[in-house]
């Protein structure tokens, strides 16, 4: 990249990373966002080379484009924006951060992409990793951009990598050693349009691989089967909550099985999995899978497994106080994984929704009770629509609060011995909080300073 010029656009932590490394690397910079509001000071507060960076805001001129020798783009980018047709147009390549990342990386990837429990799976691979090789990095979508570290990488150093149907549109080279396609269900459709192309972007994880590689595919979900069952470049392993496979990992009587030509490794039983709900057994065999076709030994996976707790605010545990289970499921920020939350209850639950308006609908969610929640505490701006719609389904037991606190007073003052309290949503936080983040840690820190 040494005296090359490279477009960056956008300029959120994808963007900043990239930079950094282009910089580091001795390309010259044109760092561009649309956001005309962006403070330049305050983009460039960390970085040493400033002299190789101009900023540009707004628009960019075709004169500008024509200058570069590459672009490389944010996820958050359409790559049908305008101004992406015009670099284009202009004869720049296009690469995204993580194909950035990839030119420089020497380490050994995999790589992780599906519509839910990405970053629960990447993230128990992460560990697996760490506990194999403490240099071992956890980087992409989950919120670490892979170009942060990838200069830095050694040969033979494990990356897990979360990759997102946004970043996988613009690889090109990527090529994961082992990948993973963990379901695929509608998501992103305003950016993707159709389910098939956004299906097609996440399969391009595999577009790379070759015999030597491994992809790792849920062979439970049928969208997934039907597009594994296509590929020939690569070898195909399945994972599978449901059928004894000839070859994969899977549940069989209680316990996870690996299947590896001759070889069939009992690796622990189900029950040893901490994190709760079906989807996360899915998660784990996923992440299972990943780990041994990386070569970590099965004890390192096991001991890493059943010590995992799983990811914060997706239905983390909080405490046990008299006798009741509190739960922060404050990233089940839509019905999908708030569904996901309520179903890997095993005990009558006081379930705290409602937040910042998606539209959503919340049918299939008041549907998934199924006779375990106890009283449905509303709040925030969705409390009387949620409200509405549990009573449609004929769900009457409920209560509205003004506030988080005052959710965690109620759940205290009516949950009994053997019961649940589970913080989940359904709905983004934004209209009481800054983030889903700082909506779980209040929860948390309400939950442990309430007393027995
Ligand atoms: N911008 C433009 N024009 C546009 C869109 C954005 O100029 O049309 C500018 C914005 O003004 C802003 C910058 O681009 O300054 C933001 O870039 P970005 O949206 O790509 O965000 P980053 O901060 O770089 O974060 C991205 C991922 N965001 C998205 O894919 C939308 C993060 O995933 C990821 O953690 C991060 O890179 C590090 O890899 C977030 C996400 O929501 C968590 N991902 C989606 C998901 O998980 O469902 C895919």
């Amino acid at each position: 990249m040494k005296d090359k010029r490279v477009i960056v656009a956008g300029a959120g932590k994808s963007g900043i990373s990239s930079m950094g490394l282009l910089l580091r690397n001795g390309a010259s910079v044109i760092l561009f966002d649309q956001n005309e509001a962006l403070d330049k000071e305050k983009v460039l507060a960390d970085i040493e080379q400033k002299d190789r960076v101009e900023i540009v805001l707004g628009s960019m001129s075709v004169e500008t484009m024509k200058t570069a020798d590459l672009m490389v783009i944010s996820p958050g980018i359409a790559l049908d924006a305008p101004f992406v047709n015009r670099v284009r147009d202009a004869g720049v390549p296009i690469w995204g951060e993580i194909e950035l990342a990839y030119y420089f990386n020497r380490g050994r990837i995999a790589a992780i992409t599906g519509t839910n429990g990405k970053t629960t799976t990447t993230t128990l691979v992460g560990e697996i990793f760490r506990a194999a090789a403490p240099d071992s990095l956890v980087v992409g979508n989950i919120g670490t951009p892979f170009t942060q570290f990838a200069d830095d990488t050694k040969e033979g150093q494990l990356i897990a990598a979360e990759i997102s149907s946004f970043q996988l549109e613009t690889v090109h080279e990527f090529h994961p050693e082992v990948s993973a396609v963990l379901n695929l269900t509608p998501d992103h459709l305003n950016r993707h349009y159709t389910f098939e192309n956004y299906a097609a972007a996440k399969m391009r994880i595999t577009e790379n691989q070759t015999q030597d590689d491994i992809c790792v595919m849920n062979y439970d979900d049928p969208e997934v089967l039907r597009r594994a069952e296509q590929l020939k470049n690569v070898k195909v392993i399945y994972f599978s909550r449901l059928t004894a496979l000839e070859q994969g990992v899977f549940t069989k009587d209680g316990e996870i099985i690996i299947r590896d030509g001759e070889k069939e490794i009992t690796l622990m039983p189900v029950s040893e999995i901490r994190i709760l709900g079906t989807h996360n057994v899915e998660n784990v065999l996923a992440a299972a899978a990943i780990s041994y076709y990386m070569g970590i030994s099965t004890d390192i996976i096991r001991s890493t497994i059943a010590g995992f707790m799983g990811v914060e605010h997706r239905i983390e545990y909080v405490r046990t106080l008299n006798g009741v289970d509190y739960y922060n499921d404050s990233k089940g920020t839509n019905p999908d994984a708030a569904i996901k939350a309520i179903q890997a209850m095993q005990k009558p639950t006081i379930l705290i929704g409602g937040g910042y308006d998606k539209k959503s609908s919340y049918d299939e969610w008041i549907e998934a009770f199924d006779g375990k929640v106890k009283f449905l505490v509303l709040l925030g701006q969705t409390a009387q629509a949620i409200a509405d719609c549990a009573r449609l389904h004929n769900f009457t037991q409920i209560v509205f609060v003004e506030s988080l606190e005052e959710a965690v007073k109620f759940s205290y003052d009516h949950a009994k011995e053997g019961e649940a309290v589970l913080l989940s949503p359904a709905c983004a936080s934004w209209d009481m909080f800054k983030s889903y983040e700082q909506r779980g840690e209040l929860f948390k820190e309400y939950v442990n300073q309430l007393e027995g």
